[in-house]
This record gives C-alpha cells, sequence and structure tokens, in this order.
C-alpha cells in the first residue's frame, strides 16, 4: 500500500496545476481552496510619491470564510489595509474592518479605486506602467498568497 502513495501525492499536484493553468489568469494563485485574488494591479506612481495602492479581486474556494491580515510588498516600506469613504465632498481613508476584510466561501471582496486597497506606505521605487510587482497577502487561516500586480494606468 505504501508504494502507492507516491504517485498518488504527484497525481494530485499535478490536478492542482491543471486547475490554477485552466483558470486562464496570469493573477490566479493558488487553486487548493481557500482564498483567491486575481486581477491584481496598481496605478503608477508620480515621481516623488511616497504611497500607491494595490488592488484586487478577492474570491474564496474554500468552504469556511477566511479574512485578510496583513501584506506585503518589496515595493513597500510598510503597508495598511484601507478603505476610501467620501463625506462632505471629502475623500478620506480609514482602517478596513474585519468584517469588509472577510470573504465568504464562494463570495467576493472587490478591493477598487474609491474602495477598500492596500495601502503601500514608505513607497520604496516609483511604480512604473507595464511593470510588474509582487505583493503577498496573508490570510487568517490559509496564510500567505503570492501575487504578481500589475502596474497600469485604468
Ligand atoms: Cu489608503
Amino acid at each position: 500500500m505504501k508504494r502507492a502513495l507516491p504517485f498518488m501525492l504527484s497525481a494530485s499536484l499535478l490536478l492542482v496545476s491543471l486547475v490554477a493553468a485552466g483558470c486562464g489568469d496570469d493573477d490566479e494563485a493558488d487553486g487548493d481552496g481557500g482564498p483567491v485574488a486575481v486581477e491584481v494591479w496598481a496605478r503608477p506612481t508620480a515621481p516623488g510619491a511616497e504611497t500607491a495602492a494595490f488592488y484586487f479581486e478577492l474570491g474564496n474556494d474554500g468552504s469556511a470564510p477566511d479574512r485578510l491580515i496583513g501584506a506585503e510588498s518589496p515595493a513597500c516600506t510598510s503597508t495598511m489595509l484601507h478603505r476610501s469613504s467620501m463625506a462632505d465632498g471629502v475623500m478620506s481613508m480609514q482602517p478596513a474592518t474585519d468584517d469588509e476584510l472577510t470573504v465568504a466561501p464562494a463570495g467576493t471582496v472587490m478591493f477598487e479605486p474609491g474602495g477598500l486597497h492596500v495601502m503601500c506606505m514608505g513607497l520604496l521605487d516609483p511604480l512604473v506602467e507595464g511593470e510588474s510587482v509582487p505583493l503577498v497577502l496573508t490570510f487568517e487561516t490559509a496564510g500567505s498568497l503570492t501575487l504578481s500586480a500589475d502596474v497600469e494606468d485604468r
């Protein structure tokens, strides 16, 4: 019985990579259940800018909710999980709440301009259109997802 194990392991790994490849999106990471992020992007930054923002669409292929608890990128000294909101014609940003950062099974949480975003503090190098920047998202249960954010002037 034990001799069958290596084969079964490699068969399941193959299945995982086939599933991930089948999704057809460069931003796709994961594939074994739990949180996924697609459409990962950031706007190019102006010379001298000290902050930037990352956007993406969070999904959840698992059977339990999971919560985004942190993010990091080699482009940033530190990051914060923010929500933008408009009050009296003034845009401001607050820390996102635990509720907002939780993605339900088969649910979707959008990180988009004017809403939730990963705030990049202490930007180390300008974000240049056409390039891509690593972004690691950390979830309470699933741990870390390593992604690549496309720098696009959307
Ligand atoms: Cu912000």
